[in-house]
């Protein structure tokens, strides 16, 4: 169990969440030394970044963009009188790989994982009604024993440089908001949530964790703040007749309001909105309070000009309004969890949100994408020494994911890896683990998944069995028989399909992904790779082979977007296989899966 609460930062009657982004001081450790020269009392230097954001776009030196090791970030802050007797933390969104906080000049807290929050209780650090130097060492190395998987190397110079084993630039720093909360001494630490829906009743079960005794009331309140339901204790089954479901599109999201109460003292409260909907998995159907649905969305990235992978909430809303656009209903967090806010938008929006962990590049390749979209180079990756640390590392984000997440409507599966290296007998005990801890944390007990690239074939994929629905990143027409050759590549996409159809698994399939990178700026008639029009070829030939099979119940293309990546030869200054531009723009693409999606209803296939 996590020693620390993950509940979203909220002000409550009593609680207060103060956010301390903004401009913070910066140093780049070029040498390694911050420690030794005690840069957590102060760091050198005048240069203050922005906080959230990824350091490496905003500077004009190639040397900065590229660093990899420490970077370190100070802020002063005030901490009033008013906090001291509660209980006060420093909260990370994501530091990104790992971070040592101190604060005025001891060390409070350290966290390994880039992509989900953590605590620091700093209670008894403060120095009430004065001013507090926080100092954060941010680290972006990559190494085997930690995901996003990759290595770092020495170069002859002696500067250290990242080689992912990932297609997207291992962007770092306080890319997400960092705040400052107080909570009292018995405070609410976890809500558990879980329904089950018919068509006129819901059963809403729940569970509270709390740091002390206290007698716990529950109101449920409707969107016109009415209140539609209460209950006492820290566990219990609230039954809600004629409840307003959540639905894609047509979201509907109650208060869950619980107290901590002592006599006629409010110890705590903390609201959490919530949707009340199931999510279940019959034969090949995926049901949503019952009913079929088909996913239309995609794979994305958090990713944009100048803060990076930073959490940009003008860039959030605008990727919300093209996905309404274009007639999507879901998206994969490939390939990490993202910021919080994004998924309090789909609860808000209707969204389906497939949540990833951070389990990427579990396939020993430094071009581990062409390797993996043609099969190639597959190898052992869970037979190393440094196999449990890794396993280890990756249950702990899938608890984090997990924890953080499981409230949420729009999560409506769990994603344990993308593209891992599937095909020896050591996967699957890796695998098993992974799949029975996130039935375990899940109270809602989502369908659980791992995107598979094709040398996980029926064949030699050791581990899909696990798997409650298949999720294929498939590139026929681009890695394999892309150009003149697309004729061959639909006829090999369908030889796999049917191979895949006479093991009659009685399982939902999914494209987790499908694309071909294009450059906005080329057109060509007759077609050839690159183009728009090639793109558009691309994808007429896949949705034909998807529309063949009644088992395929979904579609994600990739990518939403274009993005960065590190620089090579496969990569034009980036990944182009965006339906939109970088600065989210449509492609050609887009029309044509605008024309789609709006005429597939969300239970397409439904009665097959
Ligand atoms: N899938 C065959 C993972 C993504 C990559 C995508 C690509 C690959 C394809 C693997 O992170 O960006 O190569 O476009």
């Amino acid at each position: 169990m996590l020693e620390y609460s993950l509940l979203y930062p909220e002000n409550t009657e009593t609680r207060t969440a103060q956010k301390l982004d903004g401009m913070w001081r910066f140093a780049i450790d070029w040498n390694g030394e911050g420690k030794e020269e005690s840069w957590q009392n102060g760091i050198p230097g005048r240069d203050t970044i922005p906080v959230p954001a990824s350091f490496q776009d905003f500077y004009t030196d190639k040397n900065i963009r590229e660093f990899t090791g420490d970077v370190w970030y100070e802020k002063d802050i005030f901490i009033p009188l008013s906090m001291k007797g509660e209980r006060v933390y420093l909260r990370f969104g994501a530091a990104t790989h790992r971070a040592v906080v101190y604060l005025n000049g001891e060390k409070a807290g350290e966290h390994e994982g880039g992509f989900l929050p953590f605590l620091v209780d700093i209670t008894k650090m403060v120095r009430y009604g004065n001013k507090n130097k926080v100092v954060v060492s941010v680290n972006n190395e990559l190494n085997e024993t930690n995901i996003p998987c990759g290595m770092t190397i020495t170069l002859s110079n002696g500067r250290k440089m990242s080689k992912p084993y990932f297609d997207f630039y291992n962007y770092s720093g306080l890319q997400r908001s960092v705040y400052l909360l107080s909570v009292s001494q018995i405070a609410i630490e976890d809500i558990d949530i879980s329904y089950s829906v018919s068509d006129d009743k819901a059963l809403i079960r729940y569970a509270i964790r709390t740091s002390g005794k206290a007698e716990t009331l529950i109101s449920l309140f409707d969107e016109e703040g009415e209140e539609a339901a209460s209950a006492e204790g820290n566990s219990g089954t609230i039954e809600l007749r004629t409840p307003h479901l959540w639905q894609v599109h047509n979201a509907y999201l109650y208060n869950f309001r619980v107290e901590l109460r002592s006599g006629d003292n409010t110890l705590d409260v903390y609201e959490l909105p919530i949707g009340i909907r199931e999510v279940r998995i019959e034969g090949t159907k995926i049901l949503l309070n019952n009913a079929p649905i088909y996913f239309k969305g995609f794979g994305k990235h958090e990713d944009s000009d100048i803060v990076g992978r930073g959490f940009n909430i003008g860039v959030m809303k605008r990727d919300f309004e093209l996905m309404k656009w274009i007639g999507a209903n879901s998206f994969r967090t490939s390939h990490y969890p993202y910021d919080e806010e994004i998924y309090r938008e789909a609860d808000r929006e209707g969204f389906l949100i497939i949540d990833e962990v951070p389990a990427v590049g579990l396939f020993e390749s430094l071009s581990n994408f062409l390797d993996a979209g043609t099969g190639k180079g597959a190898k052992s990756f869970f037979s190393k020494t440094t196999t449990p640390t890794l396993l280890n590392a990756h249950l702990k984000a899938l608890e984090e994911m997990i924890v953080r997440d499981k409230n949420h409507p729009s999560v409506i599966a769990w994603s344990l890896l993308n593209e891992p290296e599937s095909t020896d007998d050591n996967s699957l005990p890796y695998f098993e683990k992974l799949f029975s801890r996130a039935r375990d944390l899940d109270p809602q007990q989502r369908p659980r998944t791992f995107a598979m690239e094709v040398s996980s074939s029926p064949e030699r994929c050791k581990c899909y069995h696990l798997s409650d629905f298949i999720a294929l990143n498939r590139y026929y027409g681009w890695y394999i028989l892309g150009g003149y050759e697309i004729g061959e590549a639909e006829k090999k996409f369908r030889e796999e399909m049917e191979r895949w159809k006479a093991l009659s698994l009685n399982k939902p399939f999914i494209f987790s992904e499908y694309g071909a990178d294009t450059l906005s700026s080329e057109h060509k008639l007759p077609s050839v790779m690159w183009t728009q029009e090639y793109q558009i070829e691309v994808f007429e030939m896949l949705h034909r082979v998807f529309d063949s099979y009644d088992f395929v119940r979904g579609e994600q293309a990739w990518a939403f977007a274009d993005f960065q990546t590190t620089e090579g030869l496969m990569r034009v200054n980036g990944n182009k296989k965006g339906i939109f531009t970088r600065q989210r723009q449509p492609k050609d693409i887009a029309f044509v899966l605008k024309k789609r999606w709006e005429n597939l209803p969300l239970d397409y296939k439904g009665n097959l």
